[in-house]
């Protein structure tokens, strides 16, 4: 059990809870240098999200569909934990730890186009807690049930507080008919602690189909009716950062165009996982950095021309 104080106590209660968010969205206090405009860090602490349209390239993208398709045909990845197929076919649904594994997405992974951004919302040395790829094939693609990436890296994975974003990288169109990610606008600032014991190793479950850690469904629809819904859709190329307690989703994948994105997970160094919260065992380390810590390296200030 963790010795820290549970700030957001989940999974090990007897109703749900709705807890105010205690950290702040936005962790610094300048615009000096920001790599974002005023209006878009407004928005993503508003909304606790952002979206940048065509930010990669559609040759980059193009780059990153190929490493998919090689991955696809790697028998010795697909063989491993990290490779996770879907809850009714063996279509492959996420491979995890590619921050590690794969060295052009280590690479992206630290790309200052992203890696700023989040330095500076985090507004401190950060770290990957986490990375995957989604693939949501076409007709195989099932849903990821609505959720708060934090209630799960908190309970599970002993996440202390609320000081890490996601990078969603677009590899494919994301549509309102393939399963663009929906998120509920103003979400992250309450908590819902989640009813229900976390199963022993359950992350061989709730990586396929999560239902432990997931809400209510009176609290989803107090958020709803509180925040209303909106869809993420965008371009191959484009980028969606959202907070670590933002809660979101998204369909099954019915049509024939996969939406597969690239996702990292950036954690504030001061905010380093501890023993989970949920009492159990930690998770693996292809689903949170623990011994392969290594903070990413800050860009060389830049020098001032003398
Ligand atoms: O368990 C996790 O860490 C993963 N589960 C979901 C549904 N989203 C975040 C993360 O990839
Ligand atoms: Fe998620």
């Amino acid at each position: 059990m963790s010795t820290f104080e549970d700030l957001y106590p989940s999974r090990d209660i007897e109703e749900p809870l709705l807890i105010e968010r205690k950290e702040p969205v936005f962790h610094g206090n300048t615009l000096n240098n920001a790599p974002i405009s005023e209006a878009q860090l407004h928005q993503y602490d508003r909304d606790g999200y952002l979206l940048l349209p065509n930010l990669f390239s559609q040759s980059e993208v193009k780059r990153f569909l190929a490493e998919l398709d090689a991955m696809q045909q790697d028998e010795a990845l697909l063989a491993t934990e990290a490779a996770v197929t879907e809850p009714e076919s063996q279509a492959l649904r996420s491979v995890f730890q590619i921050h590690r594994n794969n060295a052009l997405f280590s690479q992206v992974a630290t790309d200052p186009r992203i890696a700023d951004i989040a330095r500076f919302i985090l507004d401190d040395d950060l770290y990957i807690h986490q990375s995957r790829l989604n693939f949501k094939p076409g007709f195989n693609g099932r849903e990821f049930y609505w959720h708060s990436d934090f209630e799960t890296w908190h309970a599970e994975d002993g996440m202390p507080g609320m000081r890490a974003l996601s990078a969603s990288i677009l590899l494919t169109d994301n549509t309102e008919f393939n399963g663009a990610l929906m998120v509920m606008p103003g979400s992250h600032r309450t908590f819902i602690g989640c009813v229900g014991r976390t199963p022993k190793d359950y992350y061989r479950k709730s990586l396929k189909a999560q239902t432990v850690g997931t809400p209510d469904t009176a609290s989803l629809e107090t958020f709803q009716q509180r925040y209303g819904l909106r869809s993420t859709a965008a371009k191959a190329g484009s980028v969606l950062l959202f907070d670590c307690n933002l809660m979101h989703g998204s369909n099954s994948n019915i049509t024939a165009n996969p939406r597969s994105n690239l996702f990292f997970v950036y954690n504030a160094v001061s905010n380093r996982v501890v023993a989970p919260f949920n009492g159990n065992t930690p998770r693996p380390e292809f689903l949170a950095t623990r011994e392969t810590f290594s903070p990413l390296l800050a860009p060389e200030p830049q020098k001032k021309a003398v």
